[in-house]
């Protein structure tokens, strides 16, 4: 399998976070992505291509443009106000304040678009989530031209981004720009399946409503997971996307046979939906190892996800999106990539 690496990934290099209030090491870091690289490199996974640049066109498709904007300059911003490394919001439109007036100050633009205070905005944001996107596109051109599958390595992750909001460590949503473009390119039904640990609430809210893209997902339960706002069961679609939307929220400590269970009843309805394309939202923070996260998945689970997604015999696009187990992440994307390609 070939692998397009998002050779940018590095400049978006938070040293901080917030959690419970506090500023915290960042657990979304550039090592990830190189950890992975080592894998694929070690094992001879396959070729790895540099994306090609479509340009800000298919971002677009699925995010605003006032959006876009801001992202682009937002870290520019910062430091012209007298701001010093990572920029975070801190105030946001809530229930009963607007959101449809954008201010002019600058902390109530990082509020308008964005959806929490976790997701720390760098100089190289932009670039590496720009640059993401062009990967996801570049792995998206080679299974379109017939490849059977191909894996986007990229950093930071995108499925909580919404068509105009940051988030969850999340600023260009790879996932639905991926999706948009294939519909773009005449395919008329795609498929999400997103494996992370947490709900990709940003892909989910920008297709709840279309019937050209079926998205599904296994998560931690959003009673005490995050993203907390969305990702429950009762969340089928609307207007002419009900149903195709699927949640399988699991208890935080879910076994493993649990996971499998409800990993199989995502596929039924996703075969059902006869798709020409599955984007596969690859998270493998599921790992019983991982330091956000509560489930208990090893090598040999991630391994039977690759086997039995191969079984579903579509063209098959991973993006890589969670995975906070820096030094076990490699091992455990590429146990997902192997089991797909049989190498076992
Ligand atoms: C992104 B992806 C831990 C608090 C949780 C948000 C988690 C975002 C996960 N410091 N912060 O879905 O893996
Ligand atoms: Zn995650």
């Amino acid at each position: 399998m070939k692998t397009v690496y998002n050779h940018h990934h590095g400049e978006h290099a938070a040293t901080k976070e917030f959690f419970r209030g506090r500023l915290v090491e960042a657990f979304e870091v550039p090592a990830r992505a190189d950890y992975i690289h080592a894998a694929i490199v070690e094992a001879r996974l396959g070729e790895l291509l540099a994306p090609v640049d479509h340009g800000l066109a298919p971002l677009q498709r699925v995010h605003s443009g006032a959006y876009l904007r801001f992202i682009e300059g937002a870290h520019a911003e910062w430091l012209a106000l007298g701001g010093e490394g990572e920029a975070f919001p801190a105030v946001w439109p809530v229930r009963s304040l607007r959101s449809d007036v954008e201010p002019q100050s600058f902390a109530a633009r990082m509020g308008l678009y964005s959806m929490d205070s976790g997701t720390p905005l760098t100089a190289g944001s932009w670039s590496a989530a720009y640059w993401g996107a062009q990967a996801s596109l570049t792995a998206l051109d080679l299974v379109l031209a017939g490849e059977r599958a191909a894996y986007c390595l990229t950093r930071p992750p995108g499925h909580h981004a919404g068509a105009d909001f940051f988030g969850g460590y999340c600023f260009i949503n790879n996932a639905a720009v991926a999706a948009q473009a294939a519909l773009d390119a005449g395919r008329e039904r795609v498929a999400i399946l997103d494996v992370d640990y947490h709900h990709g609430n940003g892909t989910q809210a920008i297709f709840y409503e279309r019937a050209d893209v079926f998205y599904a997902s296994i998560h931690g339960d959003p009673q005490t997971e995050y993203p907390f706002f969305l990702g429950h069961a009762d969340e089928h679609g609307a207007g002419a996307g009900l149903g195709f939307n699927a949640n399988f929220p699991l208890p935080s400590g879910a076994s493993n046979e649990r996971w499998f269970e409800a990993f199989e009843r995502a596929l039924v309805q996703l075969n059902a939906h006869a798709p020409e394309l599955l984007i596969v939202s690859l998270g493998v923070d599921t790992y019983g190892g991982d330091p956000i996260s509560h489930f208990k998945l090893d090598e040999p689970e991630f391994r039977r996800i690759g086997q039995t997604l191969h079984g579903l015999q579509l063209p098959t696009l991973f993006l890589q999106e969670g995975g906070y187990a820096t030094e076990a992440i490699g091992r455990n994307v590429l146990a997902v990539l192997q089991g797909f390609e049989e190498l076992v």
